[in-house]
């Protein structure tokens, strides 16, 4: 593939040596060079152990300089991936910055020494931290361009506000703004890939999707992760993308084949796809040898193609540049690259006292009194107007979440709602004669047709996409407010949750943040539920550090801890329990529009003297009921505690329950073993052993999913007489 290889819908890629000026083109090789001499030095740093991985963009230079130079850094943004160091050199990200993250120091600017090299992040730049995960960029990309969008539609919302999160959020946007992402042929299996295609396809997102292909993913050959081994014809059907395909090698080739695509993607037209043909001449990192699955002729074939060497002849055979010029230029780079890497060796290591630095917000803690500054209105301070239920009557926790979603869009217009069918109809134009869906559980009912189509709307049926075009809406400073529809089929988004949401601000320093809530429907007793719609699993959440994991009992608490999830500057997890959305036990008076509750405050549902009982969620009313006949009964009292926040929770109101009862049960609806109780049980045994007059006992599922027939499902889930024995039992031990 000598020159461009097609072009289609849009400007044509113009042929080879149409005229870059000598410049120009002496400034591509510079670029290209440097990042390959960063590249050798750092594997001379590796060999000599003084840093600790190493992965190349070798073959890569042409394509990834002609992606930058047609973009603007610090006004386009970037989503780039492991391999793209010509990319963010061209960007202006510097050899010594690269060498610094190499070492692990604490002055690297891009991670404080967290990630490994090539693990791009510059705020100035826009470049947004990237992860190892091979894909999941492509949907912040997504997110980060309906951003965009977003504000270039509505600037009000842009404005700064003190308060909640929004003063930590400088919001920038220009209305032609791009955005850029990379990734390799074998990562285009993933099915990220094709939901970020989905949706910006669907939306006209202004996204240029970057294919480096090298022909290897690891060890394995394109056509074994691309059928047909060409993903340009598998895409080609997508709408309102421009395509592109072309010599990876050929510097020249790819900068006028970005230009066009970056040209259609700033006329608001659509999203572009640049697939580029490339090499990768130093195998897959260091820890991988191609001659142990590659043959020699294959392998000798690509050094024929390497992009450096055919832009070096280039400019030789032009005339740019004689021998004598082009020695001094590599000279000059070879200088500047020495440099930077001795510097950093000496350069200061990071500090272990600051290791739990940015797990969470530094600015913005949602366990402060910021947080519990509203006790509930009473009902005839509420106004009318503010009120959407009424005042004067209690209401379901159903209820109390939909107001609050209501009030907080009305208070933040930065607020957007989707998710799987949240809308009240995808086809507005029905809801002249239809009172629309507002979601399987109808909380967002009434959401669109207030707010608009824009600020809530439905998604593909496709988990990942929800949760990685959250992250990218947030760390452009939107808070986007979205729906799991059951806890059941959260899977699909667990690696962004685990590896994405909830790592942004660690891993890049505290440089970027994505604080967006996750609202899940959970749990069962639901008589017919069945496997699933019916699972726990919270512990699995709790154990991500850098993830709020909220999970209220009543329609009070619910109202409160919402609004605090949306107001902080944390990812959240909200887990509401299908079962409590309508019942009875818990119904409460509309709060008012700033009622909020800090996290990390449990609350005592009864007082008790003799035995501690702490649990949260469908529990609670089963637990007070199991109380009361204990008091009834046996004379037992029982002091129960709702977490109602289970990251972070309130040790401090346990311990002093557990010191004046000597006796405690941890409660949980999920299964016993490794569950949510565990933690806080060995918690106990390690901190309490000395108050403890009898072992902490547990209650909860049996160890296996819940079934349909509700005999089983009774028997499976802890009920309230389970919770009654263990309270005997424990009194009696
Ligand atoms: C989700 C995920 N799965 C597996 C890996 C391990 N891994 C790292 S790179 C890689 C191959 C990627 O190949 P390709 O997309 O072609 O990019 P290339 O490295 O060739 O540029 C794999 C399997 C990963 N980082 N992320
Ligand atoms: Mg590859």
């Amino acid at each position: 593939m000598e020159a461009a290889l097609s072009s289609r819908q849009g400007a044509e890629t113009k042929a080879a040596s149409s005229g870059l000026s000598a410049q120009r083109m002496i400034e591509i090789y510079r670029l290209m060079y440097t990042a390959r001499r960063v590249d050798d030095r750092e594997i001379l740093l590796k060999r000599q152990q003084k840093i600790f991985f190493q992965i190349s963009g070798a073959g890569h230079e042409a394509l990834q300089v002609g992606a930058a130079l047609a973009m603007r850094p610090g006004y386009d943004w970037f989503f780039p991936y492991y391999r793209d160091r010509a990319l963010c050199v061209a960007l202006g990200v510097t050899p010594a910055e690269m060498f610094l993250q190499a070492v692990g120091s604490s002055a690297d600017p891009a991670s404080g020494g967290r990630q490994m090299p090539t693990h791009w992040s510059s705020r100035a730049l826009h470049i947004v931290s990237t992860s190892s995960s091979t894909t999941t960029q492509l949907l912040h990309a997504v997110g980060c361009a309906e951003a965009g969008r977003f504000f270039s539609r509505h600037p009000d919302a842009a404005a700064r506000a003190e308060g909640d999160y929004r003063a930590f959020h400088e919001v920038e946007f220009h209305d032609d703004e791009v955005v850029f992402t990379a990734l390799g042929e074998g990562s285009t299996s993933q099915g990220e890939f094709w939901e970020a295609i989905n949706t910006a396809s669907n939306q006209k997102l202004p996204v240029v999707f970057c294919v480096e292909d090298n022909g290897y993913a690891i060890s394995t050959p394109v056509e074994v992760n691309t059928p047909g081994g060409n993903i340009s014809r598998l895409v080609a059907n997508f709408p309102n993308f421009h395509f592109a395909e072309v010599d990876g090698t050929d510097a020249e080739a790819c900068l006028l084949a970005f230009q066009a695509a970056v040209a259609y993607c700033r006329s608001g037209q659509g999203p572009a796809f640049v697939h580029g043909h490339c090499l990768r001449p130093y195998s897959h990192s260091l820890s991988d040898d191609d001659k142990l699955y590659r043959g020699k002729e294959e392998r000798e074939a690509d050094g024929l193609r390497d992009p450096l060497v055919k832009m070096q002849m280039r400019l030789l055979r032009e005339g740019i540049l004689d021998e004598e010029q082009i020695n001094a230029l590599e000279h000059a780079v070879e200088r500047e690259v020495a440099e930077a890497a001795e510097h950093a060796l000496t350069a200061p290591l990071p500090l272990v006292a600051e290791i739990a630095k940015h797990v969470y917000s530094e600015d913005l803690d949602p366990t402060s009194a910021t947080f519990a500054s509203e006790q509930p209105l009473v009902a005839s301070a509420v106004k009318a107007d503010e009120a959407a239920v009424k005042p004067e009557a209690p209401h379901t926790m159903a209820d109390l979440i939909t107001t609050c979603l209501r009030d907080e869009m009305r208070h933040d217009p930065r607020i957007v709602i989707y998710g799987e069918d949240v809308a009240d109809a995808s086809r507005a134009e029905a809801l002249s004669e239809v009172k629309g869906k507002g979601g399987v559980f109808k909380l967002t009912h009434g959401l669109q047709t207030e707010f608009g189509s824009e600020r809530v709307f439905n998604s593909p049926l496709a988990e990942a996409n929800i949760v990685g075009r959250a992250v990218g809406y947030a760390v452009r400073g939107m808070k986007p407010v979205v729906e799991i529809q059951f806890f059941d089929y959260i899977w699909p988004a667990m690696h962004q949750i685990r590896n994405e949401l909830s790592l942004m601000r660690w891993r890049s320093n505290g440089s970027w943040a994505s604080p967006a809530v996750i609202r899940v429907p959970i749990g069962g007793y639901l008589t017919g539920g069945s496997i699933y719609h019916s699972q726990s699993g919270e512990s699995i959440f709790t154990h991500i550090p850098g993830l709020r994991v909220v999970f209220p009992s009543n329609a009070l608490d619910a109202n409160g801890l919402l609004r605090t999830a949306i107001r902080c500057d944390d990812p959240v997890l909200f887990l509401e329990h299908k079962r409590l959305y309508r019942e009875t036990y818990g119904r409460a008076l509309y709060p008012g529009p700033d009622f909020a509750i800090p996290f990390g405050k449990a609350k005592i549902v009864r007082p008790g003297a003799h035995i501690t009982l702490i649990t949260y969620g469908a529990v609670v009313p089963r637990a007070l009921q199991a109380a009361e006949r204990a008091h009834r009964e046996h004379g037992i009292e029982v002091e129960l505690i709702d977490l109602r926040t289970l990251s972070p929770y309130d040790w401090e109101t346990i311990a002093a329950s557990v010191r004046k009862t000597s006796r405690a049960i941890v409660a949980y609806e999920d299964m016993l073993s490794w569950g949510y109780g565990a933690e806080i049980a060995a918690r106990i045994g390690d901190e309490l052993f000395q108050d403890l007059d009898a072992p902490v006992r547990r209650v909860a599922a049996m160890d296996t999913f819940v079934a349909y027939q509700p005999l089983l499902e009774d028997a499976i889930l802890p009920q309230p007489e389970n919770l009654l024995k263990a309270i005997v039992d424990l009194r009696g031990y």
